[in-house]
């Protein structure tokens, strides 16, 4: 049965998060918005509590804390900063949970405590320019050659691509496989023929950094390949169950921030005489936010909890990364009109969280692909072939 009952722990964690991201991550986040400032001494600080890789054994540099136990610091970072949130899910779940599941006993200590502590950042190359929904049809080619593999081709849209120290790459061993071929590499970014390039003109996440990443016969040794050939596919679908968990627990965290400051706001600002929070439309929209954080909230709970309990998770992992990232994106347009023109600009948080809502239901699966493997579950008929 599950119990929504938080434990002692669970409590002191989700309290020192609250804490921290109201101290250190919400004042930085309006600057670096505007400046589109990736704030790497802000990444260290929060790799310093802990909160980068928290999920990974202690043995290798993590908290060892369970799901649940993340899906508190998420929201509480993703209440405050997006783009920070953005740094905590590719290095925790995207990449360290990979590593943890599917890496080597050499590989898991070489890169895990270098993740955990902030000395290096890592990030997820799966999506490709012609490559996204279609995840398996990938274009980038690894060849066998003495030793090792030969890699060669282009990653699109990776967040932390152009300061990372290692890349998640997936790439093609054999076409006439299919899926069956594909296999994921550790690539160390400074390897010859490794570059990247900075993608900028975003709607939001401006303070997050994203990447084009190109592999022009880039080498790695046998003991770059995580899993075996044809298990790349595996991988990345794994590491999605726990992305998008980890994009979902973020995106509570923006619906309770529109919340609180459109509660703050609406008792503050008075029109016809009264605080506009007096006001049944107003409060309809606040009723309408309290609901869909509350939903969005049990939907990640309740993942955790199949998560902590080594339970089949991936369907309802999708169904609160649907929930969430769509009620953000809600909250945070209701949220602005609770503000009015105050909304509309940076003076309070809404609009930025509106514009970094936006990109949750696309990245790590649009909401279209959660639907489809929603309904796959539901109906036993996949849509996709
Ligand atoms: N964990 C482990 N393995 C998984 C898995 C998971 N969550 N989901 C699927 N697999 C395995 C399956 O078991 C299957 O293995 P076998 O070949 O041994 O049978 C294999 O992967 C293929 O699975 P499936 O048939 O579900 O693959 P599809 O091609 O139908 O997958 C979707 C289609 C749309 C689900 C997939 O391509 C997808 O998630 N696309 C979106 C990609 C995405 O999120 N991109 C964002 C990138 S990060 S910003």
């Amino acid at each position: 049965m599950i119990d929504f009952e938080l434990t002692d722990e669970q409590r002191l964690v989700r309290e020192t998060a609250r804490e921290f991201a109201d101290r250190e991550i919400a004042p930085r986040a309006r600057e670096n918005d505007r400046n589109e400032h990736f704030d790497t001494e802000l990444v260290q600080k929060i790799a310093d509590m802990g909160f980068l890789g928290a999920i990974v054994p202690e043995e290798y540099g993590g908290r060892g804390v369970d799901y649940r136990t993340y899906g508190l610091i998420v929201e509480e970072i993703g209440r405050g900063c997006s783009a920070m949130r953005t740094v905590v899910s590719v290095v925790t779940s995207l990449v360290c949970s990979s590593l943890v599941r599917w890496g080597s006993e050499e590989q898991k200590q070489e890169w895990l405590p270098q993740l955990c502590s902030g000395e290096a950042l890592g990030c997820f190359g799966l999506t490709e320019p012609d490559t996204g929904s279609d995840a398996a049809n990938l274009k980038t080619r690894a060849q066998r050659i003495d030793g090792g593999w030969r890699i060669s081709g282009g990653k699109m849209w990776i967040s932390l691509g152009n300061y990372s120290k290692l890349a998640l790459v997936f790439a093609q061993t054999d076409p006439d496989k299919q899926h069956g071929g594909i296999a994921c590499f550790l690539v160390p970014t400074d390897s010859p023929g490794f570059s990247t390039q900075e993608i900028h003109g975003k709607l939001g996440l401006k303070g997050s950094d994203t990447a084009e990443l190109s592999l022009d016969d880039v080498e790695v040794g046998d003991d770059a390949l995580m899993g075996e050939v044809g298990e790349g596919f595996k991988i990345a679908m794994s590491a999605l169950d726990s992305g998008r968990y980890s994009v979902a627990a973020g995106c509570v965290g923006i619906c309770q921030g529109s919340l609180d400051a459109s509660i703050a706001y609406a008792k503050e600002r008075r029109q016809f005489g009264k605080p506009i929070a007096s006001f049944q439309l107003v409060q309809e929209l606040i009723s309408d936010m309290v609901v869909e954080t509350d939903a969005a909230r049990g939907l990640v709970w309740r993942a955790g909890w199949l998560k902590d309990t080594d339970r089949p998770n991936t369907t309802e992992t999708s169904i609160a990364k649907l929930y969430a990232t769509e009620a953000a994106v809600r909250c945070a347009n209701a949220a602005i009109q609770v503000h009015g023109g105050s909304g509309y600009v940076d003076d309070y948080p809404v609009e930025r969280y509106l514009r970094d809502a936006r990109v949750t239901t696309l990245y790590e699966g649009t909401s279209q692909i959660q639907k489809l493997i929603i309904a796959r579950a539901a109906t036993g008929l996949n849509a996709m072939t």
